[in-house]
């Protein structure tokens, strides 16, 4: 039987957090919220300010995923821990039959958001690789256990493309301010008649979601989740093979999983995933706007008064279709919404 990991987490989150900010030892950068609606979807999309990040060294670690030489710096997610930004750790098992895996919970050391904290593997585990049924499951848990309290999104970013800086298997987790995430009510409004095919919302950009019905028998769990992220991956890979087919100068391009770039955003009732083209935005004035997973759940970050200016000229979603592929209809088996 499946364990439910991480029992009590949101006390010891909420102390370690105010200990940790205390101690000096998690930055946390001031920030401001803009909202900008979205005329044509409604959605609420956010753009974060946060003028004091644009100090911070920008690509340290990333670009390794794609194979540069440089010194391999310190793994910041390895034992042992910053002990003012640890929280609790846990074994977790697929089944009865399972040895398990390690995980523990740290809090993010460079948080704009307070309490963001990160679900990271005990054991180094590549970036790269797909998140697991037991991943998911801890991931799908934490949100849930959060949920009576204070709602949260997870996020993963995979892939050179996707924004992510660290190699070491992370999920993150962000507390949602006033409880709902932005695309909360287009994904309600677009589900399908049959909640269990993964459909594609009317976004100018390839997406895929899964909509969650988790049993709740604890060692069904992890298979039925795993199994909803599988049909995620599956439907990147023939959205992949399918504009390769339509643009042969895509056929050259990455074609192993372990290659390709996608965005997951999480909340206990769906999974969202996006496959990555680049990294960054670039302003008309060359500036580049990285945008991670949160970029895909409605919530941009940009560290310069230009960059602001700049998204809140031409909207979010023209940044988003700039950083991700153009979407083709889903095969017949998938409930597929008219592309804008
Ligand atoms: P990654 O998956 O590798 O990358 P990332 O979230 O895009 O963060 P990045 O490091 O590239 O920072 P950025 O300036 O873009 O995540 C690694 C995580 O580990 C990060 O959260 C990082 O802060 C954390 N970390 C690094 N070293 C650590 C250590 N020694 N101990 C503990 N944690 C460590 O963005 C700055 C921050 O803003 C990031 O936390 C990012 O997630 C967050 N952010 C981005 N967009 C946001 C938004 N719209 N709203 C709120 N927060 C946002």
């Amino acid at each position: 039987m499946a364990t439910q990991p991480f029992a009590g987490l949101a006390p010891k989150i909420k102390a370690q957090y105010a200990a940790a900010l205390k101690a000096g030892t998690l930055l946390f950068t001031e920030s401001e919220v803009v909202e900008l609606d979205d005329e044509r979807t409604g959605i609420p999309f956010e753009v974060r300010f946060a003028p004091a990040l644009a100090k911070k060294p920008t690509d340290q670690g990333k670009g390794e995923q794609k194979g540069e030489r440089r010194d391999a710096p310190p793994d910041p997610f390895a034992p042992p821990y910053q002990q003012d930004l640890y929280v609790a750790e846990d074994v977790v098992k697929e089944d009865e039959h399972d040895a398990g895996e390690g995980f523990v919970v740290l809090l993010n050391k460079f948080c704009v958001t307070p309490r963001h904290f990160l679900l990271v593997t005990k054991e180094f585990v590549k970036q790269t690789t797909p998140l697991s049924p037991v991943e998911i499951y801890t991931a799908w848990s934490i949100l849930k256990q959060l949920s009576s309290r204070e709602k949260h999104l997870a996020f993963f970013n995979c892939g050179a493309d996707s924004g992510a800086s660290q190699p070491h298997k992370h999920l993150q987790f962000i507390p949602l301010s006033n409880g709902v995430a932005p695309f909360d009510s287009f994904i309600d409004e677009h589900k399908p008649k049959n909640e269990k095919s993964c459909f594609q919302l009317p976004l100018p950009y390839a997406n895929f979601t899964a909509l969650l019905d988790v049993p709740s028998d604890p060692s069904e769990a992890p298979a039925y989740l795993g199994h909803r992220f599988l049909e995620l991956l599956d439907l990147m890979i023939d959205h992949r093979r399918r504009l390769a087919e339509e643009d042969p100068s895509l056929a050259s391009g990455p074609v192993r999983l372990s290659e390709l770039s996608y965005n997951v955003v999480m909340t206990a009732s769906y999974i969202h995933l996006v496959p990555r083209r680049r990294e960054k935005f670039t302003t008309s004035t060359g500036r580049a706007i990285s945008i991670n997973s949160l970029g895909f759940a409605g919530m941009i970050l940009v560290k310069e008064q230009e960059a602001l200016d700049e998204v809140k000229e031409v909207g979010v979603l023209k940044v988003l279709e700039n950083v991700a592929f153009r979407p083709v209809e889903l095969g017949d088996t998938h409930a597929a919404d008219a592309i804008v």
